[in-house]
């Protein structure tokens, strides 16, 4: 089958959006000033280093680049400090089992993801070898709502994009997604998720039949 499914790390796959926050918060804390959860809400799908623009923005802080430089490499350890005992557990629920369900069917499995220490929590979660291509934060110059990402990613699996579903849980990433010409399930709350063209609350809450559903109303779309 030539599909391929393109999945979100942070919030499809696993939840590290709860460590990134606390993280960030150590920095805003050092800098002297609170980062509220509600905040965090801001980065979810961003990059490391456009993450901390909106954080000093959110504490009205100007700096040298040389300390953003020091900052984002902080926040990293910080972060990989709080990862170290990720495992498979950490996995969402259905994960596992929707990709092992996509496999069977011939489906390619794709990782779409701002992070650049995806590779890292992949092989963490034992899944890394389910994945017939990675592409992250370190292989891409443009962060999402660009396409670039799902677009190398669809490149990657050998795969034209109309042919590619992906998985977001961010708004950036839903319309990265939409960008590149592809369909999109939201993995989150419709309200906010509402240009997917699907929204379910996990993996566990859709199968690979419906999602296959969304790629073939396409093409009869199309035809
Ligand atoms: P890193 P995703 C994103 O992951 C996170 O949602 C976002 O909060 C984080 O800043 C970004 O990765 C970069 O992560 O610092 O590890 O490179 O949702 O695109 O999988
Ligand atoms: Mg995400």
């Amino acid at each position: 089958m030539n599909k391929g499914f393109i999945f979100d790390l942070d919030g499809v796959i696993v939840d590290t959006a709860k460590y990134h926050y606390l993280a960030w918060k150590r920095v805003a804390n050092e800098l002297d000033f609170d980062f509220t959860l509600e905040q965090n809400e801001l980065l979810k799908g961003v990059s490391r280093e456009k993450s901390l623009e909106i954080l000093l923005d959110i504490g009205g802080m100007i700096i040298l680049d040389s300390e953003k430089k020091r900052l984002a490499s902080k926040k990293n350890d910080l972060y990989l400090n709080l990862i170290e005992s990720l495992d498979y557990k950490d996995l969402l629920p259905g994960t596992k089992s929707f990709i092992l369900d996509a496999k069977d069917e011939v489906i390619k499995i794709a990782l779409g993801s701002a992070s650049k220490n995806a590779a890292y929590i992949l092989k963490k979660l034992g899944i890394a070898h389910l994945f017939d291509a990675r592409i992250d934060g370190t292989m891409v110059s443009k962060a999402k709502p660009d396409p670039e990402v799902f677009l190398k990613g669809a490149k990657l699996l050998g795969l034209d994009p109309k042919n590619c579903l992906v998985f977001e849980d961010a708004k950036a990433g839903i319309d990265a997604a939409k960008n590149a010409g592809m369909k999109c399930v939201g993995i989150g709350k419709s309200n906010i998720l509402k240009s997917a063209d699907l929204v379910v609350s996990g993996l566990d809450k859709i199968t690979v039949t419906e999602a296959l559903s969304i790629l073939k109303k396409q093409h009869t779309q199309n035809e």
